[in-house]
């Protein structure tokens, strides 16, 4: 037994690190498990980031996806639990001498999560129940922490031998413990997250189309290794929104209802949609977000039901000029009535690509709106759509510094060559897309070097609200490096500009360059 008089002295800082790092990882495991379990509910690290991802400015969102790409969730992820550790740590550090402090820096962690979960658009199941992970959370950190600081304190003169107090066989046992508990935690989260909508996914067979779509006219693709497939695949298709876990919404018990200034509200299941004449057409998305020359593009055949027809089964009241559509997220989007209403290719879809949709795509059913950016038009996860005046509402973006309307802008992309690809001098061959949604393509022009614009060859087309395929061979290239630029006419004659527009508020312009090598 050490005998030091010394009854002031603490467990090295290091112990008292251990232990608010374990006492928070425990509580946070435990609660992510029980949120796993609890169909819709999201856990408090997920409705914490979710208050993070509604509050951050929008040059941050802006940086986060130009930066990261479709890894700024998982970054997201990562910056909430490392700031969570490094609070917990340095509580834990000067829990030691003032095990008060601690506990109040543990609890007000607990209050923070329990203040996003109340919070939390993104929950599809009641209230109460949202409440119930991150409540387990402080309990249990708060028991934890008592516990490990309890033992530290109270065994001081072993404490430097005995790594929280516990003795080395405890210390090993307890970290084992929380080792297992998050692990567990996890898993329960990867397995039961989106349950309840895969197993009604995988149990779906689509009704055929009632107007099928054409086939793609033969020549629509361009061969050549490196530029897009004409349809994208559904595992390659871009993927942007707000979601930090996709919500986890079954066909069962979905219903979509129409409401607002409407002569008669309509409530659909999944059965009555499968039920109507379905349409099928493709159509190509954008996001807003699409630097010039950027992946935020798709193209893809939609199955659906146009939401003309729906509308006019609800019937549209004098001065509606818009539709509010929400989420089961409680993401929302202003849409021009005009837009789904008019003759363009306007659907909620249930299908894509021959396919229910894709859980990340918005099963079971989204809406689709050639022309218009996906954040005022793309609703994923689709669940109410209320007619009304843009006047009464704004959509989720555009409250935050984005236009409330915002078609898409006419652009093209190179997708060969890559940034200083290398190519024989004899097999020098270019390749993209350009598109403009409900317009369509007229022509596409290159400079190489930068010099006079010449005509790309075009492919076939398929239809105005899809991308159109361009290529090009330039057979008198000489060695070294050079660059090639493009830009689109579309069917109403006008040219991209060349001037650069950022993405805020509504869409980037300019023309993309690239670099290459001949050798
Ligand atoms: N519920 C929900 N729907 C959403 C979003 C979102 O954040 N939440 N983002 C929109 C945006 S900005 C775009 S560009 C499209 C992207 O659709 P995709 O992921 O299927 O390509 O979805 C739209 N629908
Ligand atoms: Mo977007």
């Amino acid at each position: 037994m050490n005998t030091t008089t010394q009854t002031r002295a603490s467990a090295p800082w290091w112990a008292g690190a251990i232990a608010g790092f374990l006492a928070a990882a425990s509580g946070v495991a435990v609660g992510t498990g029980v949120a796993a379990l609890l169909q819709g509910v999201p856990s408090p690290i997920e409705s914490v980031g979710n208050r993070a991802i509604d509050y951050a400015p929008p040059f941050l969102k802006e940086f986060a996806v130009k930066q990261f790409g479709t890894a700024d969730k998982p970054i997201l992820i990562g910056g909430v639990v490392a700031t969570l550790a490094l609070f917990a740590i340095v509580a834990g550090v000067i829990g030691r001498k003032k095990p008060r402090v601690a506990i109040i820096a543990v609890a007000l962690l607990g209050a923070l999560a329990i203040a996003a979960a109340a919070i939390d658009r993104t929950t599809t199941a009641s209230r109460a129940l949202t409440l119930v992970p991150s409540v387990i959370t402080l309990v249990v950190s708060l028991a934890a922490l008592l516990v490990l600081l309890a033992n530290l304190r109270g065994r001081e003169e072993a404490a430097a031998a005995h790594p929280l107090g516990l003795g080395r066989r405890g210390f090993l046992k307890a970290s084992l413990g929380v080792t297992a508990l998050v692990v567990i935690g996890g898993a329960v989260g990867q397995i039961f997250g989106n349950a309840a909508a895969a197993a009604s996914r995988a149990g779906i067979r689509l009704p055929r189309a009632a107007k099928p779509a054409p086939a793609v006219p033969a020549g629509a693709q361009v061969e050549i290794e490196g530029v897009s497939e004409f349809v994208t695949p559904n595992r390659d298709f871009y993927r942007v929104d707000t979601a930090l876990r996709i919500p986890d919404v079954p066909a069962d018990g979905w219903n979509l209802r129409i409401h607002g200034m409407v002569d008669k509200e309509l409530n659909l299941s999944f059965r009555d949609l499968m039920d109507m004449e379905l349409e099928e057409h493709r159509v190509t998305l954008t996001c807003v977000s699409n630097e010039v020359g950027g992946p935020y593009v798709g193209n893809a055949l939609w199955l659906g039901i146009r939401t003309a027809t729906l509308l006019e089964m609800a019937g549209v009241q004098d001065g509606a000029d818009a539709i509010k559509s929400t989420s089961a997220d409680r993401w929302t989007a202003g849409t021009p009535i005009e837009a789904v209403t008019d003759d363009r290719n306007a659907m909620v879809a249930i299908g894509m690509n021959g396919q229910p949709l894709p859980l990340a795509h918005g099963f079971p059913a989204r809406l689709v709106v050639p022309g218009l950016y996906g954040f005022v038009s793309a609703t994923k996860w689709l669940t109410d759509i209320e007619v009304t005046k843009f006047s009464d509402f704004k959509g989720y973006w555009t409250t935050r510094d984005y236009t409330a309307l915002a078609p898409i802008k006419f652009s093209s992309r190179i997708d060969v060559p890559k940034s200083f690809q290398a190519f024989p001098a004899d097999k020098v061959r270019m390749g993209g897309v350009a598109w403009s949604q409900t317009v369509g393509i007229e022509k596409v022009e290159l400079s190489i070097d930068k010099g006079d614009w010449f005509e790309a060859e075009l492919a076939a087309e398929d239809n105005v609200e899809t991308w159109r395929q361009w290529s090009y061979v330039w057979d008198e290239a000489t060695a070294g490096i050079h660059s090639v630029q493009v830009r689109a006419t579309n069917k109403n004659g006008e040219t991209q500009t060349s001037e650069r527009a950022p993405i805020r508020p509504n869409g980037t312009t300019g023309w993309q360059s690239v670099q290459f090598r001949v050798e």
